[in-house]
């Protein structure tokens, strides 16, 4: 992202509820209506929502979503293990987010190996229809910005 012009990002942060990434994705591959529009999601607030994708394949826009699928509310697992507490109840496995989109009559791909995503994005930018990416990432590997919160309470969103 560095290097790149800054309007280019949406920052979303609105009310700091999950859930808002598609709805605010639609409307900006709406607006600039270019077919280069891409979501980065977490699993869990893409579920959220996920009955959106009716809309984006009805309208026919071009969106790749990039799901960083850890099979759970990531943020909440993270901060409970920090404080010593059973994380089941925010773990709910790794849905099949790809099988997901194509029943809404979009293209999707489940992807564990980072070789995968150059081939993929050269047909994704070769066709016209929109696309998730359902993309396994560890649920073991903390975000420096969590990281930093540990211990101090973790100041909720
Ligand atoms: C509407 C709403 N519910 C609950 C929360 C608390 N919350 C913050 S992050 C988070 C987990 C998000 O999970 P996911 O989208 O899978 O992203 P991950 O943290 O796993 O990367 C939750 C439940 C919130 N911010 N907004
Ligand atoms: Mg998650």
């Amino acid at each position: 992202m560095r290097g790149r012009r800054p309007e280019n990002y949406h920052a979303i942060r609105d009310f700091g509820a999950i859930g808002n990434g598609i709805s605010l994705a639609i409307g900006v591959a709406a607006a600039k209506n270019n077919g280069k529009v891409v979501l980065f999601e977490g699993d869990g607030s893409l579920l959220m929502h996920i009955q959106e994708l009716e809309m984006v394949q009805r309208h026919r826009l071009k969106l790749l979503i990039c799901v960083l699928n850890d099979g759970a509310y990531g943020a909440e697992i993270h901060k409970l293990r920090s404080d010593g507490i059973d994380d089941t109840g925010a773990i709910f496995g790794r849905t099949d987010l790809a099988a997901i989109a194509k029943g809404f009559g979009l293209r999707g791909a489940n992807v564990t190996e980072l070789a995968q995503f150059k081939p993929l994005f050269a047909a994704h930018a070769a066709q016209d229809v929109a696309e998730v990416w359902n993309i396994h990432v560890s649920d073991r590997v903390v975000s420096p910005h969590t990281r930093r919160g540990m211990g101090r309470g973790h100041g909720r969103m």
